[in-house]
Formats: structure tokens, C-alpha cells, sequence
């Protein structure tokens, strides 16, 4: 018989101590100590006190509840001396039944791993969708984080252990985070588009308007009409637009409402990106695209209609990847495309306009210019988007609150210098390009961290057609400098580029550079922001709010309409714009149900 919260928080201390008894492994501790938090409000609230307990514990304390744990395929295993839960999981992930070659490799990384790091290695080898990894995947794994820095691997291990935690709660409780598991495959269903050159390699790069991308959009377009939207359609810059429409009565309808029947004349505006970096990750972008239509859906499936109308948005082009446009699919919303990228040429010297048109897309200004909204006929724009970095991981919280996006100024630079000979040209008469830039790049890692909330970064740098022989006489590379408000980002990029110029004249080489984006911060509407707050508090998820250090579409909405973000935590630390970024279902999960409480809370008001 499932467990309930119910029964949990209105236990003795004792008989509750039992209920949760075996979560840890080998450590009851952790949950008596939780249990003195009581009453929960919600399994998320459970599971964040038991992380707060062990993260409140110490280091001693929590290399004590490391080493309460069995190696992987270890002699625990062998000697059938695993919990019973240790043998479920590790059963089920196939280690029971390793190839000698397998079971031999990972002896060997049990004993690399506790030679370096004196504890055993801890992976949820269920997964972050929790029906379980395979041997090779928990092997690379194995054999990945066998490099990781000591500190960085006990944190990772402790985040394994309340994944475990998590899932034998899930079985405990009988829960299935069925709305998350959802969304997750539909990221993986997406996540097969690829271009050429990647997808060979089983990477995922999807950039504007390939091949790969055109079919990921049709993927989308499905996904939405199969989710129950009443239209669905891909717009003139490759936007895949799905809308749901309102109607004064919640319902149950037995089909869709006729329109206008008294509904608000507003919609939500919600989505984001679906193109990606190169070699990046599933869930960029297209977590905030999925999760509103998981929200549909629901909503379609019950027959239900919210007092205003949906527009979930997949936006084509965010990452400025394949040309120096980004935000393009966003920014086409608030009528701030620029003409001139139609003329933009690729890396293959092929023009927006030609891909526009092979993708089937008007390719016009006039077409692209009426996809313009009226900000007049939304009540604001709300995005779901990972976190892209370890701050929600850290504190071991599963949804965060975005308070502002940082502002972004990127620029395509290059140094020119003199190309001569590496062997004859002495040290006191080179005018090297890539060192004038290397210098700078130190200086731009100074000058960041400088103000402490502030980042620049130097993403490609290049010598082209650079020789082993030849000191570099060209150099190009971007800068990327973001802060959380505009001035401080301006007086970084003034600093930066005025020591572009010093270095440039103290070496005498020449140097160009051309602004390819700026974007100013964006801080979350309040009223957006709280209803994002009511949300996640309801939930019984401890409230955290946070800027946002990456970009978004809702900075190009922030223009026009009111917006605010919610964050989901990553996996990983949170890593992205890298193939480790993962998130799991129970958070995406969360982050669903958070989404619908926000929409019940809009139709409350509305
Ligand atoms: O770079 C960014 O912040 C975003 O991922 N485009
Ligand atoms: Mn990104
Ligand atoms: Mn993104």
C-alpha cells in the first residue's frame, strides 16, 4: 500500500522513522533529523529537508553516508550482502549480469576511484528518467568522473544520493512523474534531428532552418496538434506557433468552445528556443517549448478551456549559430528583425534568404515584418528554461525564480598583424596576432570577475590558415560580455575594448570589431514574478530566487510585454551548451505542475 504524506506527518516519530526508513543507505539519521521538520507539504518539500540535513551535516557526516554505500558491482554485490534496495537498482541497470571484460573495468575504476578520492563511486544508475541507464553508459560515466576534482565529486556524489533517495521515494509514495516522463521523451523524440557532421558523431547541433531543423519543427508541429491545439502552424522566420483558445466556461467541453463566447481577449504568451548550439544539449530551449504543451495537453485532455488563450511559441533561431542573428525568431514577435541578415551569408556562403527560401519560407521582408504582434492582445509572456549553470543544484532545489536576465553584448573581432617566419623572426620583432589576443583574453578574465557578478568570454578564437612555422598574422574571436544591469555591462565592454586598443598599439597590430548583438537586462515583471512564487511555493518547494547569467527569448518579449522565468535545476552541476546538460522527470515534473498552478492562478485573476 503506497505511503501517504498524511500518514507521514501524523505519525509518531518512531513509526515515521520506519516509514522512511532505508531511504539512506545505512543512515537513519538523516531522515529522523528531517522528520523533526515536519508537517511536509509536499514530497518536494520532504526530499529538500533531507538534502538540507545532509548539506547542514558536515564533511565528516557526509563522507560517512559516501562510504555507507556500496561499490557498484562491488563485493557487496558479489557476496549478496546489498540492501534490498541497492539490489533492485543495481540489478535492474544490468550489473548483475556484466561481461567479464565489464565486470574486470569496473573493479579496476573502483579501485582508481577510491585511490583518489577514499570513498566509492555513487551514480543513480536508474537515471534522470528513471527507468534505468545501461552498462556502457554507466561505465563512461564511471570513467568521466573519475577525473573530476575531489570536492566537485563528493557535492556530485551527494546529488547521486539524493537522486537514489528520490526514486525510492517515488516507489515508497507510488508516484510516478508521469507528466515529466512526458516531456523527457518528447526531448529525446526532438533530439534525433541533428545536422550533418554532428549527428554522425551523436551530437547535437540544430542549426537555423538545415534540414535537421526543418524536420525538428514538423517534429514539434506534431507533437502540438497531437496534443490537442486548435491551430498549429510554422510562421514566415520557421517559429512553430500552437494556440489554444479560451473560453469563459472552464468546462469540461466536449470540443472546443465556439469562440469569443466571453473569453478574455488576451492571450499568454509562453515557449522558447528550439535550435541549439553546436555539440550542445537536449534540453536548451526546448524544456520551455514542451512544457507548455504538456500544459495543453492536460487541459485538452480533460476537456478544460482557461478564460484566456494560450500561444505556445518554438522559436527557430536563438543561438546566432549558423548566421550573426540571434534572438531572430523572438525578436521577429516584437518587429525587431533586421532586414539585413536576408543578405547574411553562412559558413558555405549560402544566404538567409536561400535558406529561408529551400525551408519553403516566404523569405520576404513584408511577410516577416507582419509577424509582428500587437502587444496589446497578450497578457504577458512566461518562459521555462534549465538553469544552464550549478546554483539550483548547489542547493540541491529543483525549480528556481528568475529575478532579472543579465544584459549581453557579443562582438566578431580580429587582430591583424604580420605573418613571418616562427624560426628566423626574433622575439623583440614579431607583431603576433594570437598572442595580442591572448593578452586580451587575460585581461577580459580580470576585468569580469572584477565586479563578481559580470562574465566575459572569448567562445571561438582562430588563427585562419594558421602554420605550425608561421607566427600568426591574423587572429579573430568573439567576445561575449554580460552583466546583470546595463551600465555595469557597458563599462565592461568599454574597458575591455579600450584594452583591445593598448594591447593593439603596444604591439602594433590593428584590430577591427563589430557588435553582432546587444541585448539590454531584463528584470521580471513583478506581478509575473510573484505568480511564479505562488506557484512554486505551492507546490511546498522551497521559494529561491535568481538572475539569470545566459540570454533568453524573453528578453526580445521583455521589449513588448510583461515577462518572468521559472528555472529547473540541471544534472551534472548544471552544466550546458555541452552534451552532459540533463535534467530529470521528476523535475520537469515540478516545473509542469508549476506552469499549470500559474495558469490556474492567471485564470483566478483573469
Ligand atoms: O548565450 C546565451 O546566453 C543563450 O544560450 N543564447
Ligand atoms: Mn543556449
Ligand atoms: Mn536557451
Amino acid at each position: 500500500m503506497p505511503l501517504t504524506l498524511e500518514q507521514l506527518n501524523t505519525a509518531g516519530a518512531g513509526e515515521a522513522a520506519r516509514l522512511l526508513d532505508g531511504l539512506y543507505e545505512h543512515s537513519p539519521w538523516i531522515a529522523q533529523a528531517a522528520l523533526e521538520r515536519r508537517p511536509f507539504r509536499s514530497l518536494a518539500h520532504l526530499k529538500h529537508a533531507m538534502a538540507s540535513v545532509v548539506a547542514e551535516a558536515g564533511l565528516d557526516a557526509q563522507l560517512a553516508l559516501i562510504r555507507a554505500h556500496p561499490e557498484l558491482a562491488g563485493k557487496a554485490m558479489v557476496s549478496r550482502t546489498l540492501t534490498a534496495e541497492s539490489t533492485n537498482e543495481q540489478g535492474k541497470a544490468g550489473l548483475t549480469d556484466c561481461t567479464p571484460g565489464e565486470f574486470a573495468k569496473i573493479q579496476q575504476l573502483n579501485a582508481a576511484y577510491n585511490a583518489r578520492f577514499g570513498f566509492p563511486f555513487i551514480f543513480a544508475v536508474r537515471g534522470p528518467r528513471g527507468t534505468g541507464l545501461n552498462r556502457q553508459e554507466i561505465i563512461a560515466t564511471f570513467e568521466r568522473r573519475l577525473d573530476n576534482p575531489p570536492d566537485y565529486e563528493r557535492a556530485e556524489c551527494l546529488r547521486n544520493i539524493h537522486r537514489i533517495v528520490e526514486l525510492r521515494l517515488n516507489d515508497r509514495f507510488g508516484v510516478e512523474p508521469t507528466l515529466g516522463n512526458r516531456v523527457w521523451d518528447w526531448q529525446e523524440e526532438l533530439a534525433q534531428f541533428s545536422d550533418p557532421g554532428f549527428k554522425e558523431k551523436g551530437q547535437l547541433t540544430l542549426t537555423y532552418l538545415t534540414d535537421a531543423h526543418r524536420a525538428a519543427a514538423a517534429c514539434i508541429a506534431a507533437v502540438m496538434k497531437d496534443s490537442g491545439f486548435d491551430e498549429v502552424a510554422i510562421d514566415a522566420v520557421g517559429n512553430v506557433v500552437g494556440k489554444y483558445g479560451a473560453s469563459a466556461q472552464a468546462g469540461p467541453h466536449p470540443n472546443p468552445p465556439p469562440a469569443g463566447d466571453g473569453a478574455q481577449k488576451k492571450a499568454l504568451l509562453t515557449g522558447s528556443h528550439y535550435d541549439t548550439v553546436r555539440n550542445g544539449g537536449k534540453y536548451d530551449g526546448r524544456l520551455g517549448i514542451f512544457t507548455p504543451i504538456a500544459c495543453v495537453r492536460e487541459l485538452a485532455r480533460q476537456g478544460r478551456r482557461l478564460p484566456f488563450g494560450l500561444e505556445v511559441i518554438a522559436f527557430a533561431e536563438e543561438e546566432g549559430q549558423r548566421y550573426k542573428a540571434t534572438f531572430l525568431g523572438s525578436g521577429a514577435l516584437i518587429g525587431s528583425f533586421d532586414p539585413a541578415w536576408l543578405d547574411q551569408k553562412d559558413a558555405d556562403g549560402i544566404t538567409m534568404r536561400e535558406a529561408m527560401q529551400r525551408a519553403g519560407l516566404p523569405a520576404t521582408v513584408q511577410a516577416i515584418a507582419a509577424l509582428r504582434r500587437n502587444p496589446s492582445d497578450y497578457l504577458g509572456f512566461v518562459e521555462v528554461h534549465i538553469e544552464q549553470g550549478p546554483v539550483l543544484a548547489e542547493m540541491d532545489l529543483p525549480l528556481g525564480v528568475v529575478t532579472s536576465i543579465n544584459g549581453g553584448v557579443r562582438y566578431l573581432c580580429e587582430i591583424t598583424g604580420m605573418a613571418s617566419h616562427a624560426g628566423t623572426t626574433p622575439m623583440d620583432r614579431r607583431r603576433d596576432a594570437a598572442v595580442a589576443a591572448a593578452e586580451l583574453a587575460l585581461y577580459v578574465e580580470r576585468r569580469a570577475a572584477q565586479d563578481g557578478d559580470s562574465v566575459g568570454t572569448i567562445g571561438i578564437l582562430d588563427v585562419p590558415n594558421g602554420s605550425t612555422n608561421v607566427v600568426p598574422g591574423r587572429c579573430q574571436f568573439t567576445l561575449d560580455l554580460r552583466a546583470p544591469n546595463d551600465a555595469q555591462r557597458d563599462a565592461l565592454v568599454k574597458d575591455v575594448l579600450a584594452e583591445l586598443e593598448a594591447i593593439c598599439a603596444r604591439r602594433g597590430v590593428r584590430f577591427t570589431t563589430e557588435q553582432t548583438m546587444r541585448a539590454a537586462a531584463a528584470p521580471s515583471a513583478p506581478d509575473w514574478q510573484q505568480r511564479w512564487e505562488r506557484a512554486v511555493d505551492a507546490l511546498g518547494v522551497p521559494l529561491y530566487r535568481m538572475p539569470s547569467g545566459a540570454g533568453h527569448d524573453a528578453m526580445k518579449l521583455h521589449e513588448v510585454v510583461p515577462q518572468a522565468m521559472l528555472f529547473v535545476r540541471g544534472q551534472n552541476a548544471g552544466i550546458s551548451h555541452n552534451p552532459l546538460e540533463s535534467t530529470t522527470s521528476d523535475d520537469i515534473q515540478l516545473a509542469v505542475e508549476a506552469l499549470q498552478r500559474l495558469l490556474a492562478d492567471l485564470a483566478g485573476q483573469a
